[in-house]
C-alpha cells in the first residue's frame, strides 16, 4: 500500500479532460456537496450464465477482463467477472450454488442491472445523509480488508430491486475487491483492432412505474443531493409521440448522469410498460456508452453480431435536420450509412445510436455516444429513435 494512489481509482488512463469532453463534464463545488459522488464505480449485472456474458462483452463491446471471484477463489456462491474499457468497468455475476440469492433475482427480472456502484470519498457522511432523507440502508458501512488494503463500503436501495454500493477506495490498490483475485481473460483481441471500443459510461437509464418519475427524481435530489439537467420529456412531447415522459438527475460534476422514465398512456403499449411487463418492475433500461469515436466503436460492434435500430432515410433526407445540424466530424453521408442519430444544442452536438435488446427479455440494451460539446441527451431525436423502438415493439408482437 502506498499513498500515491491516484484520486480518482477508476479513471485509469483516461485522463480528467478527456472525461470532460467525452461524457460533458462541468465544475462542480463539492464541499458543500450533502452526498459527494466522484464516479460511477462499476455497472454489476447478473446474468443467466455469467461465464458467457463475460465472453460477449469482451469480444462485441472489447472490454477487458482484469478480475474474476468464484467457486476456484473461495466463493462457491456465485461467478463474477470485472471487465475494463477505459474508465467504465461492469462486473457479471450469476449464481453458482442452487440456492444462491442471484439466481432468485435472476429468476425475477432475468438478465439485467442489479447495482449502479459509486466510488465516494465518505461512506459514512453518505449513509448517514441518506438516511436522514429516509432511504433504506441495505448494508451498513463497514471495512473490507486484504492484503492490498481496505475499501469501506455500503449500500442504499435504489427503484425496483437495484442498488447503489457505496465504495471508498482510497486506502485500496487492488485490482478491484478484496475476495477477487487479477485474472486475465482468453479472448484475444483481433488483429488492429481498436485499443478499446468506449472510454467511458456515459449515463444510466432507469424505468419506473406510472407516476413515480417524480418521486424518484426528488429521491435524488433529497438523497444524494443529485441536480436536475435542463433536457426532459414533458407531457406535450408524451402525448405527441414518445409514450414516455424522462427527466435526467446527476451529480454535481455531471459524471454521474441518471435519466429516469416513466411510461405516458399512448396509442400502443409504452416501451416503458413492455420494460416494466418483461423485467418485472423497474430497473437499469439502457447504459450510453461514451466513444471518440462512434463509427469504429459501431464498425467493430456490428461485426461481431450486435444489432442496433435503424432510423428510415428520410431522417437524413430532411432538410430542415441538415440545416440544423451543420457541420459535424462526420459527413451526414456516413451518419446515413451506418445509421447514426445526430442533435445539436446551443452547446454544441452529438452523435448516437442504440443498440436493440442485447439480452431474451426486451429489456436492457445500449447506446454509444460521442459528444461534441452537447450535454444534452438528443431530445430532436427522440421522435425517429422512439419510432424505431415502436417497429421493433410491434415486430415482438406489441398491440
Ligand atoms: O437517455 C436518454 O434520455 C436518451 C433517449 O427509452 C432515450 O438516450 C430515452 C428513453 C428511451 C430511449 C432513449
Ligand atoms: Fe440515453
Amino acid at each position: 500500500m502506498t499513498n500515491t494512489m491516484e484520486p480518482h481509482a477508476a479513471m485509469d488512463d483516461v485522463s480528467f479532460d478527456q472525461l470532460r469532453q467525452l461524457v460533458g463534464l462541468v465544475d462542480h463545488d463539492s464541499s458543500t456537496d450533502p452526498f459527494p459522488v466522484k464516479a460511477l464505480d462499476a455497472v454489476v449485472f447478473i446474468a443467466g450464465n455469467a461465464t458467457q456474458t463475460a465472453w460477449f462483452y469482451q469480444v462485441a463491446f472489447g472490454m477487458q477482463q482484469v478480475a474474476y471471484s468464484g467457486p476456484e477463489t473461495g466463493n462457491p456462491d456465485h461467478k463474477a467477472f470485472v471487465l475494463k474499457s477505459g474508465s467504465a468497468r461492469f462486473v457479471i455475476t450469476g449464481g453458482v450454488r442452487p440456492d444462491s440469492e442471484l439466481l432468485d433475482h435472476h429468476r425475477r427480472h432475468g438478465d439485467g442491472v442489479i447495482d449502479l456502484a459509486l466510488e465516494v470519498a465518505d461512506v459514512d457522511k453518505c449513509v448517514e445523509h441518506a438516511r436522514s432523507q429516509g432511504a433504506t440502508v441495505l448494508e451498513e458501512p463497514n471495512d473490507v480488508t486484504d492484503s492490498h488494503g481496505t475499501i469501506r463500503r455500503a449500500a442504499i436501495a435504489t427503484y425496483g430491486e437495484t442498488r447503489h454500493t457505496l465504495i471508498d477506495r482510497s486506502r485500496y490498490d487492488g485490482v478491484y475487491l478484496p475476495g477477487f483475485e487479477a485474472k486475465e481473460g482468453a479472448v484475444t483481441r483481433p488483429e488492429g483492432a481498436p485499443k478499446r471500443l468506449f472510454q467511458a459510461v456515459d449515463h444510466c437509464v432507469g424505468n419506473v412505474e406510472l407516476g413515480k418519475m417524480d418521486y424518484w427524481v426528488d429521491w435524488y435530489h433529497r438523497v444524494m443531493g443529485f441536480v436536475d439537467m435542463a433536457e426532459f420529456v414533458g407531457d406535450d412531447i408524451a402525448t405527441d409521440y414518445s409514450a414516455l415522459m424522462s427527466k435526467v438527475v446527476s451529480n454535481g460534476n455531471h459524471r454521474v448522469k441518471f435519466p429516469l422514465n416513466e411510461p405516458a398512456i399512448a396509442k400502443k403499449k409504452s416501451q416503458i410498460d413492455e420494460y416494466l411487463d418483461f423485467y418485472g418492475g423497474p430497473g437499469c433500461q439502457h447504459i450510453a456508452l461514451a466513444t471518440n469515436d462512434i463509427v469504429a466503436t459501431l464498425t467493430a460492434m456490428r461485426a461481431a453480431g450486435v444489432e442496433f435500430l435503424s432510423v428510415p432515410d428520410s431522417y437524413y433526407d430532411d432538410p430542415e435536420l441538415r440545416a440544423r445540424i451543420g457541420n459535424v466530424r462526420v459527413p451526414i453521408e456516413t451518419l446515413k450509412e451506418h445509421r447514426i442519430l445526430v442533435d445539436r444544442d446551443e452547446d454544441g452536438y452529438l452523435l448516437q445510436i442504440f443498440t436493440k435488446p442485447i439480452g431474451d427479455r426486451p429489456t436492457v440494451f445500449y447506446e454509444l455516444i460521442e459528444r461534441h460539446g452537447s450535454l444534452g441527451f438528443g431530445l430532436g431525436n427522440f421522435k425517429a429513435l422512439f419510432e424505431a423502438i415502436e417497429r421493433e415493439q410491434d415486430r415482438r408482437g406489441n398491440l
